[in-house]
């Protein structure tokens, strides 16, 4: 099956590609395709639109990710916002806003979600979620990852998850997780 990679972001890129690498597909990067704006209120919402947006497109099957951080002292913020939060440009610029907005606060508690969505030109789609619980630090660690990696340490690590190589994050991470329920459905196993 030929799937696109439904995502503009370099770092879902890398994790998709290795987390699909045994599977007999043919994965083809967006490649000049617009992605629509999301619009949706949920995760699953804007993964669809991204997912089918593309498998109309190209017609091909195409996969997408949507996902956020959700920050309990923050309400769940910036949750389906968190490649905007702020308004700001840059994974740092935005990890340092989130450090400001919560300075003083003593809960430091973090979840991030990730909903995979395959869908077919046909317009049939296939939903798959993960989440990862953890900790947000005072200040970064680590150059791998993307996003709020840097910040943010898994429950029952120690490391970061930008301190992670690919593999290390992909076992236990909210894409990760999705990821393997797409594969074990896949399979059939
Ligand atoms: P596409 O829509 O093109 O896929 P995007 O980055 O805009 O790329 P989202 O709208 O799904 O994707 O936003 C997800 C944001 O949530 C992402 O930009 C990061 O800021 C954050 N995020 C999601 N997964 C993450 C992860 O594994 N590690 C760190 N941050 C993550």
């Amino acid at each position: 099956m030929t799937v696109t990679v439904a995502t503009g972001n370099a770092g879902k890129v890398r994790e998709i590609a290795a987390a699909l690498a045994d599977l007999d597909w043919e994965l083809r990067p967006l490649q000049g395709v617009p992605m629509p704006e999301e619009t949706g209120a949920t995760y699953e919402e804007n993964a669809a639109l991204k997912a089918c947006t593309v498998a109309l497109v190209t017609r091909t099957a195409a996969l997408a990710d949507d996902s956020g951080i959700e920050v309990e002292a923050l309400n769940g913020e910036p949750g389906i916002y968190s490649a905007r939060f702020g308004g700001l440009g840059s994974d740092l610029e935005r990890n340092l806003y989130l450090l400001e907005k919560l300075r003083g606060h003593a809960n430091r508690r973090a979840k991030f979600v990730s909903v995979v969505i395959l869908a077919q030109p046909s317009g049939q789609v296939e939903t798959y979620r993960g989440e990862l619980s953890g900790t947000l630090l005072e200040a970064p660690r680590g150059e791998g990852g993307f996003g709020y990696d840097p910040l943010f340490v898994p429950d029952g690590q120690t490391r970061t998850l930008a301190e992670m190589s690919v593999a290390e994050k992909q076992a236990i991470s909210h894409r990760g997780k999705a990821l393997a329920a797409l594969k074990t459905a896949k399979r059939g196993n």
